[in-house]
């Protein structure tokens, strides 16, 4: 083999590894999209919407005007984007803040996704063009406050009364779950779990917001109450028999997760990068000392290691070889790594780094509530070793 003759590329701190060369130009052209309105339309304002615990509605036109939500899903108004595409998406809207990311993947992932895969060809003709287009805005209830890493223990229930449905129960901890249209609910019944498209003016049907979040805070998260909510037969969604419906839709939000979370990351680095060649102590910049650029260096590797294992990720699903397992891996993976560069830049920015004047502190907390949802790390930790020792650990 010959030696290359170019001098390989300088070192760039934002892609250390290089590895926006594996991109193809198609990639590069969406990651840059989003990458343009996170910067214009969610840094200048995310501070201010999470000390105010809110997310503007009007953002989900926006996100659909841009062909995100549901941008992996073919037909009905969606993008039909590759896999990687989606994830290059998420990794730059988690840079922003993971709320806008959470509201993709609810919408997309969760909602669309439920539909699109377990509905009936007049749900799909209903719900998901609008939801594409951000008209709509669908929410996942699976969660309950008593079944949350375990939804086979869930109470809420539906039976049959002649042709209709009757759902009675609680969900809880449900993003967008007060301002969606339309709310996947997963329910018990005599045939096993089924889901069920519930309008949310449907009589009922209430919604109660949780307040006093620390974490998530530009994000809507509510309680849904269902008190003998009636439906009719074509409310179901026909094709999911058992707790595979709701996990199915699971992988397909953990996934974006593995992406997003890259993105809190990044933008925690960049921040800690940035502060630390300007902050002088001692007489020099504190990136000037050792014991800084040892954390620098642990991030960027992070950092790094992460995008590297999403793309890897992404490229499999992209080929059909992605398996929930290797989901669980990347989400452990990722989300951890993302919790300590986090809390590590968030020490490299001293007193500054407690303040919403950086993004930093919004990212570590927020990030709390991204290893809690979508499945604990201890869940896909218990997935990993499942799959490791062919021995379930769960019960
Ligand atoms: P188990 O007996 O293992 O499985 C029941 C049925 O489901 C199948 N299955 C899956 N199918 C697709 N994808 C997966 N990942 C699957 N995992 C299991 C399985 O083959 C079986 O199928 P069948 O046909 O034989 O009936 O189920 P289990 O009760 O032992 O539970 C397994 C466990 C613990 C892994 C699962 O329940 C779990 O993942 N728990 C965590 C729950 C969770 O992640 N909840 C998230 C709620 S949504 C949310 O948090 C949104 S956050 C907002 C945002 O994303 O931004
Ligand atoms: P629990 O299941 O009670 O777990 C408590 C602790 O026990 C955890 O540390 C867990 O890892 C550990 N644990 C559980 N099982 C085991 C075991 N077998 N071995 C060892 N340790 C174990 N849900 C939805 O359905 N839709 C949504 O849109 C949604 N949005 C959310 C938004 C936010 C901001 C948050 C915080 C949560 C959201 N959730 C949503 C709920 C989320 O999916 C659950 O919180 C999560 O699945 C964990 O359930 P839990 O909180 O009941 O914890």
């Amino acid at each position: 083999m010959s030696a290359p003759t170019a001098a390989p590329p300088a070192i760039r701190p934002n892609d250390f590894l290089g590895i926006d060369h594996l991109l193809s130009d198609e990639e590069r052209d969406i990651r840059d999209l989003v990458r343009s309105f996170v910067r214009d339309r969610v840094v200048p304002n995310v501070g201010e919407w999470f000390e105010e615990a809110r997310i503007p509605l009007e953002l989900a036109r926006e996100l659909g005007q841009l062909g995100l939500l549901g941008m992996h899903l073919e037909g009905y108004g969606c993008a039909g984007a590759s896999a990687t595409a989606y994830g290059l998406a998420c990794l730059e809207l988690e840079a922003g803040d993971s709320g806008v990311r959470s509201l993709v993947s609810v919408q997309g992932s969760l909602a669309m996704y439920a539909i699109h895969r377990w509905g009936s060809e007049e749900q799909k003709q209903e719900w998901l063009p609008r939801m594409a287009a951000g008209e709509a805005i669908g929410c996942f209830g699976l969660t309950e406050p008593d079944a949350g890493s375990d939804p086979g223990s869930m109470r809420t229930r539906a039976r049959r009364d002649g042709d209709d449905w009757i759902l009675h129960g609680q969900k809880m901890w449900i993003t967008n779950g007060s301002v969606a249209d339309v709310a996947v609910v997963w329910a018990a019944t005599d045939e096993g779990v089924r889901g069920f498209l519930v309008p949310t003016g449907t009589k009922g049907y209430t919604t109660q917001d949780i307040h006093k979040k620390l974490s998530l805070r530009a994000s809507v998260t509510s309680e849904l109450l269902l008190d003998d909510v009636r439906l009719p037969a074509s409310a179901l969604l026909p094709e999911a028999t058992s707790l595979r419906g709701p996990l199915s839709c699971l992988n397909e939000a953990r996934y974006g997760i593995v992406w997003g979370a890259v993105g809190a990351a990044r933008a925690c680095l960049e921040a800690a990068l940035e502060y630390s060649q300007e902050r002088i102590v001692f007489g020099k910049p504190i990136a000037a000392t050792q014991l800084q650029q040892q954390k620098l260096a642990m991030m960027a590797l992070e950092v790094n290691r992460a995008t590297l294992l999403a793309l890897h990720l992404g490229r499999m699903k992209d080929e059909g070889l992605l398996r929930p397992e290797h989901v669980s891996m990347g989400k452990l993976g990722n989300v951890n790594a993302a919790l300590d560069v986090a809390r590590t830049a968030r020490q490299v920015l001293g007193a500054n780094g407690i303040t919403l004047e950086y993004p930093v502190i919004r990212h570590m907390n927020n990030l709390e509530s991204v290893v809690t949802y979508e499945g604990t790390a201890d869940v896909h930790s218990l997935v990993v070793g499942g799959a490791l020792t062919g021995i379930q650990a769960f019960r």
